[in-house]
């Protein structure tokens, strides 16, 4: 995978790059917002290209139960069957089982599960996981793991972690030994998991960085740990992976989660909190977030963010917004979701700009304090 760094900070880990894939160039870092079921929702995909977008996220759970392999081959992949000519990334499936789906069972074979959409007993294998996003012709694959839940106690994250490495040496291997199907090309990352036992994660990364992926993601982190918890997680990352191949923290999360791992080295995010958050109402905005159902804004006629250079800010009235989301128009909830999309891209786009300027944590520091103090 083509991977450069165009600038890496004096101060800390934080670092700027550029992506390639067959679909296009990503610069690093990015947020990448989420389409599970190959549609984020509300948005079409000129929409997402109009905020700036520039790579998405579908779940190989969510496609391969529906609409199915047979017809997302002949459709000829995701790209085409949703009109997304952009880079697409899915994640492998087995975060989803774990948490939507009944009467999961653990092998060393895969994992089998009931669907939770209509009870039908189905298997994930790490090899069937990569057939599948052959199919789904994603540009960046994600393997078959296992994310223990925050619960769980220290043997069993190693049992665990274990197996995902078990797992990811399978991936590959099924992975280099078929093609992509639609012509253009694929590119394969491997997740690390150990929890947040630093020796479990080291034994994680280190088995993972041996078996040579294209990126590597940093799987089983916010799943109820305290952010510090993860944060030291993040550095122990930031020495154990090449500096040389893109990092991806899975998952997560706040405006202020995400800037303490771009600190970190981290280049790569995703998280349903702007697409689902908009969706209930709560707008993000660089003076904090604001939950449009409130009453004092019912004529507070000022644009959700004043200044901010979008389409929603450029034509809209919190109260006019606040209205839609109060009658049920489902306008609103796509307004809610350009805002919350817009002001995601602007929070990595701009870090990149302060990487680059050397000014990376006096910028976050500053923009923190800001957006946490809440006033608008
Ligand atoms: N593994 C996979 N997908 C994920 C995660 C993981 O650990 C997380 C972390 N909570 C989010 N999405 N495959």
């Amino acid at each position: 995978m083509n991977f450069t760094l165009t600038a890496t900070d004096t101060k800390s880990s934080a670092r700027c790059g550029v992506l390639e894939t067959s679909h296009g160039t990503i610069p690093t870092p990015i947020f990448m917002p989420v389409g599970t079921r190959a549609s984020v929702k509300s948005l079409e995909p000129h929409e997402l290209t109009e905020l700036g977008v520039s790579i998405i996220l579908a779940n190989t759970y969510h496609l391969y139960l529906r609409p199915g392999n047979d017809i997302l081959r002949k459709a000829g992949g995701v790209h085409r069957f949703m009109n997304w000519n952009g880079p697409l990334l899915t994640d492998s499936g087995g975060y989803q089982v774990y948490s939507l789906s009944d009467l999961r069972k653990i092998t060393e074979e895969g994992v089998t599960f009931r669907s939770h959409l209509d009870g039908s007993k189905q298997q994930f294998t790490p090899e069937n996981v990569i057939d599948t996003e052959r199919i789904i012709g994603s540009d960046i694959i994600m393997p078959l793991d296992e994310c223990p839940p925050s619960t769980a106690d220290r043997e069993y994250v190693q049992t665990s972690g274990e197996l995902t490495i078990r797992w990811a040496e399978r991936a590959k291997k099924r992975f280099v030994s078929t093609s992509p199907l639609y012509g253009h090309s694929q590119f394969l990352f491997g997740i690390t998991q150990g929890g947040i036992h630093a020796d479990l994660r080291t034994i994680s990364t280190k088995a993972l960085v041996d078996l040579d992926f294209d990126g590597y993601a940093i799987g089983g982190m916010a799943v109820g740990e305290p952010a510090e918890a993860m944060y030291r997680v993040l550095e122990l990352s930031d020495m154990l992976l090449p500096a040389r191949k893109p990092r991806y923290l899975m998952g997560v999360g706040t405006p202020e989660n995400i800037l303490n791992a771009i600190e970190r080295g981290v280049d790569m995010f995703d998280c349903v909190i702007p697409t689902r958050e908009g969706r209930n109402g709560r707008v993000y905005t660089r003076n904090g977030t604001m939950n449009l159902r409130a009453a004092k804004y019912a004529a507070d006629f000022r644009p959700l963010d004043e200044g901010f250079d979008n389409e929603v800010c450029r034509n809209f009235s919190r109260a006019y917004i606040r209205h839609l989301l109060n009658v049920g128009e489902i306008l609103g909830l796509k307004l809610c979701t350009m805002q919350n999309i817009s002001f995601y891209l602007w929070l990595t786009t701009t870090a990149r700009e302060q990487i680059q300027n050397g000014t990376f944590t006096e910028w976050k520091n500053d923009f923190l304090s800001r957006f946490n103090s809440n006033e608008k």
